[in-house]
């Protein structure tokens, strides 16, 4: 009954306005629908439905899609004649109890797979399993969605088995991180308080979401991971959320904290090899199963930033792993135990030239690959440290070669901009599956790695972070969710390529207008190179600020602390030597090949330059450019290429409904504002550290700007910001105190009379709700509020910092020369109504 309940919900959200709640399931109506009525099935028979299944969930779908796409009314009959058009749905199992010899002419499907064949309004959708036809369903009405009804037939098998979603929730907000750690979609939709939510019908709409796109499991709770999600109440919650999911063919499963045995268990150890822990898990194992018995199985971070694990007693990580893969082995179930194994207390920079956190995983995993156990599959982040903009694929990839492995991608874009930044991740992920190995010398591309294929293994996949939260556009911003389209789409078919998954879900999502279609191809695909380029090229990492939010510049903070994220610049050179002939010897942890093309400065793409070699700021790159012009060239065509992205999708105003045409052109705007911060404290502190001009005369030169500094101030004072770089000339301007109102004021004798585009960088910090007005010539031009932290979701910062910096424009003001211009800033609890510049355009200059 609960579960019948939670789909209507489901399925009825269909009609209400376009928050984002059902992203690319929208089943909008397509233009002419009518016309398409006779191509269409008039009714639906489903095979061996069980209510609260699969192929069920298939059958009321297909009502909703038909009905919503087509305005066509078509229901599930219980027996069909044969002169109705029918879509029929079932498993290749009921299909051959109906039709034993069409059953057998099936082409070959693997779990999962499906058979889909269109004829004349009559449609067979045959799973391999329930999941299958299900996700053969979505398959059928996504091709209906862009006015697809045209015969044709089609077997789809996945890639590879495991396609998992890892969700970092928290129990409890206020934990690490908030209710979901690196999350930017708000709270978790799973927990609250520390125990599961009552309402878990958000949990029913992302099963939806992510049966559409071919996921099948998901990890609802964080890696680091409450030893509170065992306790029986929990496991009860568990079994819940396990049966909000079941009728889209998504399991459940759950992260473990390694210490649970004596955190929650009361025992004296976790030691994997004693035998009252290992009882204690199986125990546990057992419990999970009798309450969910198709449960998918844990996932297991382990001696890794903080986290407790094996080697507190000696134990190999295998050891640790086996002990619950054995747990889980009557049940079928599967362990992913993760890679990101390393030391963040111990790693130094200043004594060690050849301590390097990139080579933790393979110093870690290297011996064991004969030790797993076979429902182990170790679980390798795409790069060898940590989600960066740019990184090479984890040398760890080659090194197992009988235990399975799933890759680890990052959907919520925690070192790429926490979807205030519209970056589209399909072409970093492909270029990272595509990677070729080069193991034994043969030809070894990551995706066959990763799907077990190119070592023969049964078992093998993808997790993807994905970290949706309560609202209705899941991960924050409507465009973010293409990263998560594309996600579920490549761990089916690595193959297809970033532009045709793009196009669909915006067809989907927006529209199958042209114009639509080609605005979004353009400011996506244009976005992750523009974002490489003004938050860290040339393989030096995002240069964000890891030790606070991860979100904005902070290149000063990758160095001189144990995470081990350096960056090694100094006056005159920067870039980690990763080499083995004089460094820290990562190359030498690739195979042959690869390791021969990193090794040599000549044959490491410019790319990946800084990520294994130290070199001068003077180094010329194959470009013919020195590195230390192109850090400065870079950053301003990166942020030049986010200014576009605001035009762009201004001309679309009218072809995307209005609440999310708003909705996305405010983050593009910010992003554009944003960008410039990147650009500037990049540029500012490098040329800081090297002394060396940019050739083109830009950085450090800003002719249109005034300074805060310089106004004249009452009630204001001047700031010296930290970093340095975060502010324009290193400062800015402040309220003398959080209850007095400041005024700055200038004369603009240096202007022609004229329209201006008035662009105003201030700081919004998370300390309170400040209220900026400008005026020229005492007459008021805008007013503003400090109240980003709750239009954006991205980390919140309390300083005046790179994170907090951020610009408004108000553009085509018209401004006479000698004009005076005046600011107005009201504090507001700790906002101190922070200005950092005005910059005062004439039209078409952005700066
Ligand atoms: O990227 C880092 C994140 C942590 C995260 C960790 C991990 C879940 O900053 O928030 O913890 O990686 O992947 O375990």
């Amino acid at each position: 009954m609960r579960i019948s309940l939670l789909l209507v919900t489901a399925l009825s959200g269909l009609a209400a306005a376009e928050d984002g709640l059902n992203a690319w399931l929208r089943y909008a109506r397509i233009s002419d629908a009518k016309s398409y009525h006779k191509r269409l099935p008039s009714v639906i028979s489903t095979l061996n439905a069980t209510k609260g299944l699969p192929v069920h969930t298939a059958g009321e779908e297909l009502v909703a899609g038909i009905s919503g796409i087509f305005g066509k009314k078509i229901s599930v009959a219980k027996s069909v004649s044969s002169k109705d058009t029918t879509v029929t749905v079932g498993t290749v199992k009921a299909y051959a109890a109906k039709d034993a010899k069409a059953a057998k002419a099936l082409p070959e499907l693997i779990d999962d797979g499906f058979y889909l064949k269109v004829s004349r309004g009559n449609v067979l959708i045959i799973g391999s399993n329930e999941r299958g036809a299900l996700y053969g369903t979505f398959h059928y009405l996504k091709l209906l969605a862009q006015g697809n009804t045209s015969d044709f037939s089609l077997a789809s098998n996945p890639d590879a088995p495991v396609r998992w979603v890892n969700q970092w929730d928290n129990m409890q907000d206020g934990g690490t991180h908030g209710s979901v750690e690196r999350g930017y979609g708000g709270d978790s939709i799973f927990f609250w308080d520390g125990v599961i939510r009552s309402d878990l019908t958000r949990v029913s709409q992302y099963g939806r979401l992510l049966a559409s796109i071919g996921l099948n499991a998901v990890i609802a709770n964080n890696v680091n991971a409450n030893a509170s999600i065992l306790t029986p109440e929990n496991m009860d919650g568990l079994a819940r959320i396990a049966d909000a999911f079941r009728p889209w063919g998504v399991q459940l499963g759950v992260a473990l904290n390694f210490a649970a045995p004596q955190l929650l268990g009361g025992l004296d150890s976790f030691d994997p090899l004693e035998p009252k822990v290992v009882n204690w898990w199986q125990g546990i194992s057992d419990n999970l199963y009798k309450r969910i018995p198709d449960m998918a199985g844990y996932l297991v971070k382990a001696n890794s930033e903080g986290q407790p694990g094996p080697m507190t007693y000696n134990r190999t990580l295998a050891d640790g792993a086996n002990m619950f893969a054995r747990t889980l082995q009557p049940y079928g179930g599967i362990i992913l135990f993760r890679a990101f194994v390393y030391n963040h207390q111990t790693l130094n920079q200043d004594r060690d030239w050849k301590a390097d956190r990139a080579n933790a995983a393979v110093n870690y995993f290297d011996g064991l690959d004969e030790k797993f156990e076979d429902n182990v599959l170790v679980q390798i982040k795409y790069g060898a440290i940590d989600f960066q903009v740019r990184e090479p694929v984890s040398p760890l990839f080659s090194h197992l070669r009988k235990t399975g492995v799933t890759i680890e991608l990052q959907i919520t874009q925690e070192y790429l901009g926490q979807q205030a930044h519209l970056v589209y991740l399909a072409p970093m992920w492909k270029e990272i599956l595509d990677f070729d190995m080069r193991v034994d010398n043969k030809t070894s591309p990551v995706k066959d790695i990763v799907s077990g294929k190119r070592f023969n293994r049964k078992l093998g996949g993808y997790a993807g972070v994905v970290n949706v939260g309560t609202n209705t556009t899941w991960l924050g911003a409507h465009t973010a969710m293409s990263n998560l389209y594309a996600y579920g789409k490549l761990a089916w078919n690595p193959s297809l390529k970033s532009e045709e998954i793009l196009d669909e879900w915006t067809r989907l999502t927006f529209s199958s207008d042209r114009k639509v279609v080609d605005v979004l191809r353009k400011i996506s695909m244009a976005s992750w190179p523009a974002y490489e380029n003004y938050s860290g090229n040339l393989g030096i990492q995002t240069l964000t600020d890891i030790l606070l939010g991860h979100y904005g510049p902070n290149p000063a903070s990758q160095d001189n602390n144990p995470w081990g994220q350096w960056t090694r610049a100094d006056a005159d050179t920067i870039g980690m030597d990763r080499t083995v002939k004089n460094g820290t010897g990562n190359a030498g942890q690739y195979p042959p090949e690869v390791a021969a093309m990193y090794e040599n400065i000549e044959t490491t793409p410019d790319n990946l330059l800084l990520w294994f070699h130290h070199v001068p700021y003077t180094q010329k790159l194959k470009s013919g450019k020195t590195v230390i012009q192109h850090f400065y060239d870079a950053h301003y065509e990166g942020s030049a290429t986010a200014q576009t992205f605001v035009p762009l999708w201004k001309s679309l105003k009218g072809k995307i409904d209005k609440e999310r045409y708003e909705h996305v052109l405010f983050r593009l705007t910010y992003q554009a504002g944003h960008s410039l911060v990147w650009r500037d404290s990049v540029n500012q502190f490098y040329f800081n550290k090297s002394g060396i001009p940019d050739q083109k005369k830009r950085v450090g030169n800003h002719p249109y700007r005034i300074e805060a500094e310089d106004f004249t101030l009452k009630g204001y004072r001047t700031y010296k910001v930290s970093p340095f770089e975060a502010a324009s000339k290193f400062h800015a301007i402040v309220t003398t105190s959080n209850t007095t109102v400041g005024t700055a004021t200038t004369k603009l004798n240096h202007i022609k009379t004229g329209r201006y585009d008035l662009a105003i960088n201030y700081y919004d910090m998370a300390l309170g709700n400040s209220t900026w007005e400008v005026y020229v010539d005492n007459s008021r031009v805008g007013k503003w509020k400090g109240d980003l932290e709750y239009e954006l979701g991205r980390a919140p910062s309390p300083y005046v910092d790179g994170q907090t910096a951020t610009r408004i424009t108000f553009p085509g003001v018209k401004i006479k020369k000698g004009a005076e211009l005046k600011i107005v800033g009201t504090p507001d609890g700790l906002e101190p109504a922070p200005l950092d510049y005005v910059s005062i355009l004439p039209e078409g200059i952005v700066d």
